[in-house]
């Protein structure tokens, strides 16, 4: 003999919201205003100096943010005559450890290269 499936509860179980009722046998759905907000995003910037070899920066926005080698050479001459230069945009942690790890690779390296970061 086949088994029935079980039919689903008349009422929502404990805890889940159900929706208003307008006392006259209608079900009102509310409308919900958007409670989603983007997490603030982060722009990680290069800073020129007279000191740091371009093929240095150009490794930097190879290896740190995936820049093919056309664009990243793109970016270094842009910081090298405009003083700055945007790298990639993140969220507040991914911004940060970029900007730590770059420290830390121009340091070993013996460069003065400046990284900073900025809310976009
Ligand atoms: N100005 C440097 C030079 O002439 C090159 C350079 C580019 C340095 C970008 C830092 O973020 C920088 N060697």
């Amino acid at each position: 003999m086949p088994v029935e499936p079980p039919s689903p509860p008349a009422t929502p179980p404990e805890g889940v919201p159900r929706p208003p009722d307008d006392g006259q046998g209608a079900v009102v759905v509310e409308r919900q205003t958007a409670k989603v907000v983007p997490p603030p995003m982060y722009q990680v910037v290069l800073l020129n100096d007279d000191y740091t070899p371009m093929e240095f920066v150009v490794m930097v926005l190879q290896e740190y943010f995936k820049r093919d080698l056309e664009t990243a050479t793109q970016i270094m001459l842009k910081i090298h005559h405009e003083g700055r230069g945007v790298c990639g945009v993140f969220s507040k942690d991914v911004a940060a450890t970029k900007v730590e790890l770059v420290l830390a690779a121009a340091r070993r390296g013996g460069h003065p290269l400046q990284c900073i970061m900025e809310a976009a």
